[in-house]
Parts: C-alpha cells; structure tokens; sequence
C-alpha cells in the first residue's frame, strides 16, 4: 500500500496492479511506503522522439545553419557510420535519462530510410529488452522520403513487417506535391492494411502551402483511422491563413487525429530563413485544444543534428509550449501536465492501461512538489517512478543554501 498524504488518498498495489484508491486501512503484512505531501501524477509519456539519432550532435558535421534540411543532410552522414553497438549503447542511455525523468512510455521514430534496415532491426530489439523499465512503440519513418528515396515503399513497408507499430511519412520532404499525397496515401493505405497506427512528420516547414495535413486527416476518416492516426510537428499551420484554417478545422474534427507539438525543436528549426519578424513557427496548439483535438508535446531530440541540447526530462517541453503559444492563463497552466500526460497517452493509443485508477497496473510518479503549479515553476525533480508497483527509478534531491544576515 501507498500513501498519498497530500490529498489523504492511498493506493493500494497488488501483484502490480491499483486494486482500491482511497482512505485504506492498512492489511496486516502489507508493506506500506509513505509519500510525504507530494505530487502523484500518472508516468510522464515521451510522444515524439528519435531514439536512433539521439546523441550524435557533430558526428561528423554540426548544422550550422539550424535549419530541418541540413539536420537530414548531417543526419545522412552520420547514418553511413551506424551499426548496432552504436544505436544500442546510445538507446540505452537516453532510455536511462528518460527513466530517471518519470518518463514510462516513448515513441520512437526510427529512420527506414536505410537499405540495411539497421537501426529499426536494432531498435526492435531494444524495445523488447528494456520492456521492464520503459514501454516503447516504433515509427518506420521515412527520413528521405517514400516516393523520393530508391525503393522508399518497399523499405517501409519491409520495416512494417519486421515489427514497427506505425507508420510514418515525410510529405513535406518528398521532391513534389504529387509525391507528397502519393506518399500519404500510400503510408495510410498501409497502416490500414496492416493494422498499425499512423504518425506522420506533417508539414514541417514554414511553407504555407505544404498542406500534407488535409490529405492525413482525409485518409484518417476514410479509411475509418481516426484516433490511430497522429500529425506530428504540423508547423505549416502555423503559416497558414485564417480562412484556410476554419475550412481545415472542420475535416480535422471529424478525423479525430491526434497532434504532436515539439516545441523546443520548432522554435529552434522554423523561421530560420525569416529575418524580422521571425515566425515561432509552432503549430496552433491553444486553439486545436479549443475545438477539442488531442494535443501532446514531446522532445523530438536529445543533442543531434536537429536540437543540440536536450536532458531526457518532458518539463521543458511544457515550459517553452506554455510561453511560445500563450497559454499562460491559470486553468492552462493547470492543465498543463496533461500534454505530457493524459493526452499523449491517447496519441499512442494506450488509454486502457494508463493511469492512476483502480484495475490499471500500477504505474505512477512522485514529485517534489505539493501541486502541479509547483513542480512546473521550480522544476521538481521526480523523486520516485513506480511501474507495475515496481520502483524503476528515485532521485535524492540536493540541498541547496543561502548566506545572508537578513533571510
Ligand atoms: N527528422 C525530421 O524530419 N524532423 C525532425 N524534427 C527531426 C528529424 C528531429
Ligand atoms: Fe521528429
């Protein structure tokens, strides 16, 4: 059993499992773990990541100019270099970060784009062998596009079949527009066939025609995906007209697809060929809410070709997302938790097992905080993750002090 003090709630866990919430009495034989007055919040969910790049910033180039294009032609390079003791040893400590963090769930996009097919093969591997400590789900992403990359379909799709457990797509990237619906139709087409879901690196460019989104959200209806279905990054939307965006948000909801927002990695990628004023380049987060679309934001990166910083850890991601789409009132600062959360435990479509409630295993977090608003401000580090009822991670907070006559 478990005890929440600040909201005087307890937790009872059994054979890994939330059994009964509540004001309990303790069993006799039962072990008890006392949490303080702190913060319990379901696991933190990595929604967006690239688990195969992570760790290479300037191996063997660094992006100078910080634009997507170049991270995908520094990213190339490296790719030639890659072999499994590599991916594995870089897998493992970024899974490690991410732990350390509160993080239990990650999707992972892993570039297909590669006719040894290296990092997926490697990357399967992997999410079976750290299944204890992290729950991981594999996008077969096309960095260099499907239509526009020798033998794009056929890798994807061998990709697919090897275990992934979605599809992605790289619209914006392909050489045409022609290619661009091509490749969404294709990508879909084949999730559908195969029973996989979708996440899509949607329009990630400042150009406001790169309209892959449309075609997504129309495919996700037809084919019946609906919430199987998610549009990451969609910074284009951005870019796009007020009337276009009305028309658009019409399809939107009744495809019920899921978005992705990076917001550390788009501000820093989007708007670099502006010059003043610089678009921020995020996608229209506060008003996708508004009309009731699932939102969730991830990291994208941790130190590659794309983002030469990154800790592992979901706050920052929410910090910058508050600040860079304005969602600094007090009910969206409160529901701030939930983009790392609630709602990207819908993106990945793994509702049924998350969460703090009776018959779900056990899997939660302890902040060092009495409430949501403080752990967000003073960044409290995570002082316990428990998954299936087990302690996967704690850290020990430092202790810092001040010197002063009059404090
Ligand atoms: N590849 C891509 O196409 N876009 C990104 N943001 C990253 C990799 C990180
Ligand atoms: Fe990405």
């Amino acid at each position: 059993m478990i005890e929440n003090a600040a909201e005087a709630q307890d937790i009872r866990v059994e054979n890994g499992m939330i059994t009964e919430i509540g004001n309990l009495t303790e069993k006799t034989g039962e072990e008890v773990t006392d949490l303080g007055r702190k913060l319990v919040l379901p696991p933190f969910i990595e929604s967006h990541v690239h688990l195969d790049t992570c760790l290479t910033a300037g191996d063997p180039v660094w992006n100078m100019s910080g634009t997507l294009f170049e991270g995908i032609e520094c990213w190339s390079k490296r790719k030639e270099k890659l072999n499994e003791a590599d991916i594995t040893e870089r897998v493992r400590k970024i899974v490690r970060m991410y732990a350390s963090n509160g993080v239990q769930f990650i999707r992972t996009h892993i570039d297909v784009t590669d006719p040894s097919l290296m990092a997926m093969k490697t990357m399967i591997r992997l999410r079976d062998e750290l299944k204890d400590i992290m729950e991981i789900q594999i996008v077969a992403f096309p960095q260099e596009g499907i239509l526009s990359y020798p033998n794009g379909k056929e890798l994807l799709t061998e990709a697919v079949d090897m275990g992934a457990d979605a599809v992605g797509a790289i619209p914006h990237f392909e050489f045409t527009r022609e290619y661009s619906v091509e490749s969404l139709n294709f990508a879909l087409k084949l999730a559908a066939d195969r029973g996989k879901l979708v996440d899509v690196h949607c329009d990630e460019i400042d150009d406001e025609a790169s309209r892959g989104l449309e075609t997504v959200a129309a495919r996700a209806l037809e084919l019946g995906l609906y919430d199987k279905v998610t549009a990451s990054h969609t910074t284009a939307m951005h870019s796009y007209n007020n009337a276009y965006v009305l028309r658009l948000m019409r399809l939107l909801k009744m495809s019920r697809i899921n978005f992705v927002s990076n917001p550390l990695v788009n501000t820093h990628l989007q708007g670099r060929i502006d010059t003043y004023p610089k678009r921020r380049g995020v996608t229209r987060v506060k008003e996708l809410l508004a009309e009731g679309l699932n939102v969730s934001f991830g990291n994208d990166d941790i130190f590659d070709p794309w983002y030469p910083m990154g800790n592992g850890g979901m706050r920052d991601a929410v910090f910058l997302g508050l600040h860079v789409c304005q969602m600094m009132g007090y009910e969206d600062i409160m529901n701030s938790y939930k983009l790392i959360t609630h709602n990207a435990a819908r993106t990945l479509s793994v509702t049924e097992r998350y969460g703090i409630e009776v018959n779900k295993p056990a899997g939660f977090i302890v902040l060092d905080a009495e409430n949501y608003y403080e752990a967000l401000t003073e960044n409290s580090v995570v002082l316990a993750s428990y998954k299936d009822g087990r302690k996967i991670a704690e850290n020990i907070p430092g202790e810092g002090k001040v010197f002063s006559a009059s404090l």
